[in-house]
């Protein structure tokens, strides 16, 4: 059987394997090949998150102070391939084909065809993007910016640009008088963002890398570690190896939370030796984690308030809950009121499973609470992580060594451009400053986020969209409506390093910007530059690319936002965007001057091993929160779906194979899930294909089941029978994008509720 759109060959058969070991060796020798790498690949693999080394474009995990030999895992060393290919998209590309024509190719082929080289400029009349100058460029795009309204022009970035590149685009907006600053993180971890600073304080993880050598327990939630930061494998193997327990709540059984050989271990490797990782595994249903933590704490509440009748030791930590937090009585009094029969309904868990976890959290002294989009994508994402944030407060495992909660973020830099500014709220800004700093008066309305600014381009508000990295038309939810609105948007800019679908739908203007890649080597007037960026744990860190760009032409990400701001802005002596562009380390002595607590002797420390920490009020137990403490939250639903259960009526969750990055699809294997050659498949349970008179292998249509009667459809994606729970079914993300209302989104973080998308199946 193939795909009638890949010429794929399909293979489904389990896979049976861990995660790591052979299989990634043979991950990374089937893409790598295609991209055609040189000597410099290796080299910069070698490199890779070492100190003054280069650092990885793929995930968030953190940079270790004392490196493996080879500290990259298989999706990073794709991701740099893929970035060093030596395949170019020029101008003479372009010549070939009409932008139609690219528009019908497969977002795996697009960003194949390589490296873009050149400005390129759309031209309605033939339908192509011919080449342009760089001062063109500058020139055109400034005056046609200029005659919008700039509170209605989209300043997007997706979390990959570097701290400099990132304050310099967020510096360039409020100057020009806005803050539609929407940023990928509004589609990923923007409900630990606002949900962790409403709970703790804190919008970021509290623990650092080094927590890990000391909890005694981990609970995984929503996570997907092998494909998505796999480097936390060894973290995690580390841990077992001291016995730590890790309890993982997933609908899917995802291999790297089950078992991973070390690529770097020789027993592993040659003797075929592995290690078990979770403990449990709780496959609860999507939507399932409020309850399943739910059922965890009122075990806890009624095991405490029999020790306290029973004078025995108390199961909670009822000093850090008096002296740390508020609410804690009114939550406890919900889970008392709690019924099992909702919760095991709810969670899709049996009540002796939720004991069996519930006794490890009680025995545990130290326990860290990982978790990822199972958590932030959904209706009341916010109510999930206020739930696990309860279960942490409830033993004081929050602000001391080895415990607290453990966002494993998405883009490599994606926390620390909220750091230095790209943000649409202002009270995030640091408006003060800027203003004696740079001498002009900050915007003070709130911009745009992703869903608002989707909402404006839907409707006609939007004037233009300038997006700095990113594929902002495929990552979005409601890609039909969204497709229609942005071809009529007045100017689109993208400023990316490959082709991709949102160049392809251009606006009335358009034009495409290509950029240097961060392992490329960056030369400006003052010599070569390093960059820096912020991972999950809030360590900073230099990054210096070395490999020769993949065109002379290209210019770097703090140069394309310098041409545009000094395009748009009339001059300020006091922002030399020139020099900032001649030499970096003048970018963050005005990030140091204008974040001082966080950044400060940013330049001198820009190469300690293992990054340095930008601090963390949370950590050591300083509550910035409302009520100057820690908050208990009681969830407005058992279940973070956010819309009723009926007959014929599925849960989709959509997700990331082990073959892509975000929109970036290196590749048809996703191996751990024993899905090849197609990404168009609905993986379901084999009592909901019985019902519905299906077999494996047999095509159906998706189509929205939101009650907002539009009507949404994705047609000819083949069932393929998977171990999920009934009620459930999984599918690939950015393919099912058109399924997702952009109404359907976490209540206050606004984040599109990819995990719990209301479907139908048509047979
Ligand atoms: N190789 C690679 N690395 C990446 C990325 C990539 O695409 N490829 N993307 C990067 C980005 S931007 C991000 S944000 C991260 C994303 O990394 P993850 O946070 O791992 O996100 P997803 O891949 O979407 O997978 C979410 C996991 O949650 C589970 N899940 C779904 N619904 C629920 C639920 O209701 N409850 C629970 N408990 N679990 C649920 C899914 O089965 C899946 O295992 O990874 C980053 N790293
Ligand atoms: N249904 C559903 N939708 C989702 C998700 C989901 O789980 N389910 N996940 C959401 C999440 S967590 C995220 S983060 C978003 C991702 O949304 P985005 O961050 O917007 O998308 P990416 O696919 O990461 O962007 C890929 C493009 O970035 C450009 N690029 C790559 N490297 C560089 C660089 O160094 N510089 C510049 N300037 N450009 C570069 C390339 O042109 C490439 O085509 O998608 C979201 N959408
Ligand atoms: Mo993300």
């Amino acid at each position: 059987m193939r795909d009638e759109q890949t010429g794929e060959e399909i293979i489904i058969k389990p896979y049976s394997a861990p995660a790591g070991g052979w299989g990634s060796m043979r991950g990374m020798a089937e893409v790598l090949p295609g991209e055609k790498p040189g000597l410099s690949t290796l080299d910069t693999l070698r490199r890779q998150n070492k100190p003054e080394g280069f650092m990885c474009v793929s995930c968030a995990w953190g940079k270790p102070a004392h490196p493996h030999v080879a500290e990259f895992c298989e999706n990073g060393a794709k991701a740099t391939a893929w970035e060093l290919t030596s395949h170019r998209v020029t101008p003479a590309f372009f010549e070939r084909y009409t932008v139609s024509e690219l528009d019908g190719w497969m977002d795996h082929d697009l960003e194949q065809a390589g490296r873009l080289t050149h400005p390129m400029r759309y031209d309605a009349g033939t339908d192509k993007y011919v080449a342009a100058s760089w001062a063109e460029a500058f020139e055109s795009i400034g005056a046609k910016l200029k005659t919008c309204d700039p509170t209605k022009v989209v300043l997007y970035s997706s979390g990959r640009a570097s701290l400099e590149t990132s304050f310099m685009f967020s510096l360039m907006a409020r100057m020009w008088g806005q803050q539609n600053l929407p940023d990928s993180s509004n589609m990923c971890h923007e409900t630990t963002s606002v949900g962790l600073k409403n709970a703790i304080g804190s919008p970021v993880a509290t623990i650092q890398m080094e927590d890990y050598d000391k909890c005694d327990a981990i609970f995984a939630f929503g996570q997907n570690v092998g494909t998505n930061s796999p480097r936390m494998l060894h973290t995690l193997k580390d841990c077992r190896d001291r016995g730590v327990e890790i309890v993982t709540f997933n609908p899917l059984r995802e291999r790297g939370w089950e078992r991973f050989a070390d690529p770097q271990s020789p027993k592993d490797m040659l003797a075929g030796g592995e290690t078990q990782i979770s403990t449990q595994y709780h496959q609860v249903k999507a939507g399932g984690d409020i309850s399943a933590l739910l059922g965890m704490c009122k075990l806890m509440v009624e095991a405490d308030d029999r020790a306290i009748a029973e004078g025995l030791p108390r199961v909670i930590d009822h000093h850090f809950i008096e002296q740390h937090t508020v609410r804690f009585d009114e939550f406890a009094d919900f889970c008392r009121a709690a019924d099992w029969d909702e919760i095991v309904h709810e969670s899709g868990l049996s009540r002796h499973a939720i004991e069996a976890a519930a006794r490890v959290y009680m025995k545990a002294e130290r326990v860290i609470a990982v978790y990822g989009m199972g958590i932030t994508q959904h209706r009341y994402g916010m109510d999930s992580l206020y739930m696990l944030v309860n279960f942490l407060l409830m033993r004081g495992n929050v602000g001391r060594e080895g415990a607290g909660p453990g966002p494993v973020r998405g883009h490599s830099n994606v926390q620390g451009q909220r750091t230095v500014g790209i943000t649409e709220k202002t009270e995030l800004a640091p408006v003060d400053r800027l203003r004696e700093l740079f001498q002009f008066e900050p915007p003070t309305e709130k911009g745009w986020d992703t869903v608002e600014s989707c909402r404006a381009i839907i409707s006609g508000e939007c004037q233009g969209f300038v997006q700095l990295g990113g594929n902002f038309l495929r990552a979005t939810p409601e890609h039909a409506m969204m497709k229609e609105a942005w071809a009529k948007l007045p100017i689109t800019v993208h400023i990316s390093t490959k082709l991709n679908k949102s160049h392809l739908t251009p606006g009335q203007e358009s034009w495409i910007l290509p950029c240097l890649g961060r392992s490329e080597r960056d030369h400006q007037a003052t010599g070569d530059q390093a960059v820096s960026m912020e991972d999950s744990f809030s360590h900073i860190y230099g990054s210096v690319g070395k490999v020769t760009p993949a065109a002379d032409t290209l210019l770097s990400e703090p140069a394309i936002v310098a041409g545009l701001a000094k395009a748009i802005l009339p001059p300020n002596p006091n922002v030399p965007w020139d020099e900032w562009v001649g030499d970096y380390s003048l970018v963050r002595t005005a990030i140091e001057n204008c974040y001082p607590d966080k950044f400060a002797n940013f330049n001198e420390q820009l190469f300690v091993p293992g990054g340095f920490w930008k601090g963390n009020p949370a950590a050591h137990r300083e509550w910035l929160t409302e009520s100057g403490k820690a908050e208990f939250n009681v969830p407005r639903a058992l279940n973070s779906s956010g819309f009723a259960e009926k007959e014929g009526r599925f849960r989709l969750v959509t997700l990331r194979s082990n073959d892509q990055f975000n929109t970036t699809i290196y590749g048809y294997d996703d191996r751990f899930r024993g899905i090849r050659g197609t990404r168009m498949v609905v993986m379901m349970n084999r009592g909901d294909m019985l019902k519905l008179g299906l077999t494996d292998g047999d095509k159906v249509a998706l189509e929205s089941d939101a009650e907002d009667g539009v009507e949404r459809v994705v047609e000819g994606l083949r069932v393929v029978e998977y171990n999920i729970p009934a009620g459930s079914i999984g599918g690939y993300y950015p393919e099912l994008n058109c399924l997702i209302a952009l109404e359907h989104h976490a209540l206050e973080s606004h984040v599109p509720a990819g995990k719990s998308v209301p479907v139908r199946v048509r047979v």
